[in-house]
């Protein structure tokens, strides 16, 4: 593989290096699993990065038995102080080996080097920093006053966000006293393989952790499992569903983070040129893969044809291509399945009559591509207004007044995230109250913090992540505390 500017400095040649292969870890050892190996693609270019066991017959269960020794043996009982330096060394081996990591993201996901370097990664190791300091603090979490943890996790997450969905997932399980059975995607097993690595070199206890690649199979295996406590899932609504429904009856804790559609405001006094950047960032960052990309634009009439042309100027400088070029600003689509699914989705837009404006960008001719892409004259009927693309495609509607914009954001099954620009704090301050999300941003937008919670309404799912919050969703409240 040809790492560019990344290339491995010649006195560390393991620094961003592919393996041909990767394993399991279950149970604190890197092991085959029952499952046919998978082939990760790069998807930049299109070709085979790496084969990963799989788990097969046996294996959740094996992994799910691991967890649960861990559990009962030593991470429930074990003092939140001593759980807390595990965090603190998972957090710093993260840091240690980032450079690394943010190589293998981009070549398994696809998205810019740069955004694998300062967002995913830093943004990863934060999770455990700040989860470490929780682990010894339970107690003040204003949850009880001696809270309890779950058991047993059963996670599973998606290709988005590979390496960051991990730590929100694992960093607040162990942080609360539960041991974790995680399965990555399928497009995307590599960079938690490389943290496997860093957990085992941080001395973890086995078990506390297994990680599972493997398909969706392996995924409905682990979560209905009778040996797991707590689900949680971060994917698409159409599974979410299904695993709502097949765990309805258990008693077992369940939090679902699915999709969106997310509604990005300006208003008529809003900072122009600012909001034209917050759009940006909203729909084309990580090529729209985001779960709570603002990929509604909902525009005051009266500057939306000044903002529609910033965007267009704006959009047409941005260099989409190579995702290990530091200078890439899109990336490529994760994967040949993604990019047919918005090439589909997108001719909806066409055939229901909006008015599709591409950016003039050169598209590279091998790998999976898909240029930005704004719809306008869009109505609230058609699919581009109503479902989720998952790529850089953004529809644009107009409003005359507040309520109309309330209205219009709230007019979706689902409620994950929404942005407001506007000068008068006021109106942020009723917008946030109005629009029916779990994540309101005002004057700025996908900005992440493990202090913070996230999550959503309706169709987007239930529970939340980050902040005191995320915490809660790994504990059993004090009995004797509860008013
Ligand atoms: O999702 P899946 P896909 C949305 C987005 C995207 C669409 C399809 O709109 O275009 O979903 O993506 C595992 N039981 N989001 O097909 O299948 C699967 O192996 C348990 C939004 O990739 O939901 C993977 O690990 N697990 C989203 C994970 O679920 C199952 C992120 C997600 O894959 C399973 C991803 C099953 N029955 C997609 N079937 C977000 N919220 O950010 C599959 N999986």
């Amino acid at each position: 593989t040809d790492f560019g500017d990344y290339a491995p400095a010649p006195e560390s040649a393991a620094i961003g290096r592919i393996q041909p292969r990767y394993q399991m870890y279950l149970d604190g050892a890197f092991v085959d699993g029952g499952g046919a190996d998978l082939t990760t693609v790069n998807p930049g270019t299109g070709e085979p990065l790496a084969t990963v066991a799989t788990a097969g017959k046996g294996d959740v269960d094996r992994a799910v038995a691991a967890a649960r020794r861990a559990y009962e043996r030593v991470w429930s009982t074990m003092p939140g102080a001593e759980r807390g330096k595990y965090l603190f060394r998972i957090a710093r081996g993260i840091a240690e080996r980032a450079r690394e990591l943010a190589v293998v993201e981009t070549l398994d996901n696809g998205k810019p080097i740069k955004e694998s370097r300062d967002v995913d990664v830093p943004t990863a190791s934060a999770h455990f920093f700040y989860h470490a300091g929780w682990a010894d603090k339970l107690r003040h979490a204003g949850l009880g006053a001696n809270p309890t943890p779950i058991g047993v996790a059963g996670q599973v997450i998606p290709w988005n966000f590979p390496l960051l969905m991990a730590a929100w997932k694992i960093a607040p399980a162990l942080a609360a006293g539960n041991t974790v059975v995680i399965k990555p995607a399928e497009t995307t097993p590599l960079s938690i393989l490389v943290l496997a690595e860093i957990i085992a070199d941080a001395g973890l206890p086995e078990g506390v952790v297994n990680i599972l690649p493997g398909a969706g199979d392996v995924g409905a295996e682990l979560v209905t499992h009778p040996g797991i406590d707590k689900v949680a899932f971060t994917g698409s609504t159409a599974v979410g569903k299904q695993i709502q429904s097949a765990l309805a009856g258990t008693g077992r804790r369940l939090t679902l983070e699915l999709g969106g559609k997310a509604a990005n405001i300006v208003f008529d006094d809003a900072p122009i040129d600012q909001a034209v950047e917050g759009i940006v960032n909203g729909i084309f960052f990580n090529q729209g893969h985001v779960c709570c990309a603002g990929s509604r634009l909902l525009v005051q009439e009266s500057v939306a044809d000044e903002v529609i042309d910033k965007l267009e100027d704006r959009v047409s400088t941005l260099r989409l291509g190579d995702p290990m070029d530091k200078n890439t600003d899109i990336g490529a689509i994760n994967s040949a399945e993604q990019l047919a699914r918005i090439t589909e989705l997108s001719a909806t837009g066409d055939d229901d009559g909006a008015e599709r404006w591409t950016s003039p960008c050169p598209v590279p001719d091998r790998g999976f591509y898909f240029p930005p892409t704004v719809f306008t004259n869009v109505s609230q009927s058609m699919r581009i207004a109503r479902d989720e693309i998952f790529g850089p495609v953004l529809a644009v509607q107009t409003f005359r007044t507040p309520d109309e914009a309330v209205s219009k954001a709230n007019n979706t099954p689902y409620g994950l995230s929404a942005g407001v620009w506007t000068d008068k704090g006021s109106r942020i301050l009723g917008m946030a109250q109005a629009v029916r999300a779990g994540v309101v941003w005002a004057n700025t937008f996908n900005r992440f913090d493990p202090t913070a919670a996230f999550g959503g309404y309706g169709e987007s799912g239930f529970g939340r992540e980050g902040g005191r919050s995320g915490l809660a969703a790994y504990l059993q409240p004090d009995a004797k505390d509860q008013f």
